[in-house]
């Protein structure tokens, strides 16, 4: 893959380009404290090879066709990757995210180099007559020490995902744990939880009895967060209830990325652990022209009257030089 494509920075342009092809949006992150819903982190979970069908037909048209895959055994990480463990990489190897870099002009030919500044994308709740798809602010110096700009900060914070990680951000902190970002074949599986129908858990129900399984949206996306599940904003992670295989928020809390590029289908015969299509077949029609990879999961921003994706077989695309404050990622471990 190119390099300088990946090393590229976010800019008001590219987010204009973005904004429509998000189908979220939400929340000012919680100042919530340092709540630990879990007691141990780093633990990866067993997937044994599996064949199964990927995608779905009864949904959004990008998930189709299902198809049957195969996917060898592998161990993923029971949660997702969080701003403690991200910042211990960061302090051993001085990683700097693209959300932190100054843009180089040279990279972006025709744009004002007064206009190239570090930061990344927020979700913004639309205020009255704003735009209705309008609710990603390029925010200058937010990054994933500081999720909402330049004067919020990540303490108390330590256990939730990190978030405004480019691809090359995730992939960067994989390979330093000697470990690699999932397949999107290797996330559905695992997010599958032992099952083959639209939802991961038993009846169907993302909240029965007002237990809710998963970090999502609750009320009228992108106005009326009503925190029913406790959580408006990014949760720690393990919060919500652990899959059949023991991993927790593969489903909601933060989208994740994969290594496959997207396009918006699945590509029938593409059987064997589907690589997807090259980057240079890679698109998505909401997308200004920059390569994009699939996320997986939905996210705190995903709601039923809009972005029904917290579901295994749901996916979007994600341009790669881009973080925001609801996508973060877990490693697995193939052997
Ligand atoms: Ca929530
Ligand atoms: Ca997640």
């Amino acid at each position: 893959m190119s390099t300088s494509r990946l090393g590229k920075p976010p800019s008001f342009l590219l987010i204009a380009a973005t904004a429509m092809s998000f189908a979220v949006g939400a929340g000012q992150a919680q100042a919530a404290a340092a709540n630990s819903c879990l007691q141990e982190f780093g633990a990866q979970v067993r997937i044994d090879g599996a064949t199964f069908v990927m995608g779905d037909d009864n949904t959004y048209p990008e998930e189709g066709p299902a198809h049957e895959v195969i996917v060898s055994g592998f161990w993923i990480d029971n949660h997702e990757v969080t701003n403690a463990q991200y910042a211990k990489f960061v302090a051993e190897t001085g990683y700097v995210t693209v959300a932190e870099r100054q843009p180089d002009p040279e990279d972006w030919p025709g744009v004002p180099a007064e206009s190239l500044t570090s930061g990344s994308a927020v979700f913004t709740p639309p205020e009255a007559g704003r735009a209705p798809a309008n609710w990603w602010s390029f925010v200058p110096g937010a990054n994933w020490r500081r999720p909402q700009g330049p004067d919020s900060t990540i303490e108390g914070m330590e256990n939730h995902p990190v978030v405004h990680v480019a691809w090359e951000d995730a992939k960067a902190y994989a390979d330093w744990a000697g470990r690699e970002l999932p397949t999107e074949a290797q996330f559905e599986l695992a997010a599958r939880s032992k099952r083959n129908g639209t939802w991961p858990w038993d009846g169907g129900e993302l909240a029965p009895g007002g237990h809710h399984r998963a970090n999502t949206w609750q009320g009228e996306f992108p106005v009326t967060n009503t925190g029913e599940d406790e959580h408006a904003g990014l949760a720690s992670v393990g919060c919500f209830e652990e899959n059949d295989y023991g991993a927790y928020d593969l489903i909601g809390n933060a989208w994740e990325w994969t290594t496959n590029w997207y396009a918006p289908n699945h590509i029938p015969g593409d059987s064997a652990d589907p690589a997807g299509p090259a980057e240079e077949q890679s698109f998505d029609y909401q997308n200004g022209g920059m390569p994009v990879k699939v996320i997986k999961g939905g996210s705190f921003l995903c709601a039923p009257n809009y972005c029904l994706r917290y579901r295994p077989a749901a996916r979007q695309a994600a341009d790669i030089g881009l973080g925001t404050n609801h996508t973060g990622f877990r490693t697995v471990l193939n052997d």
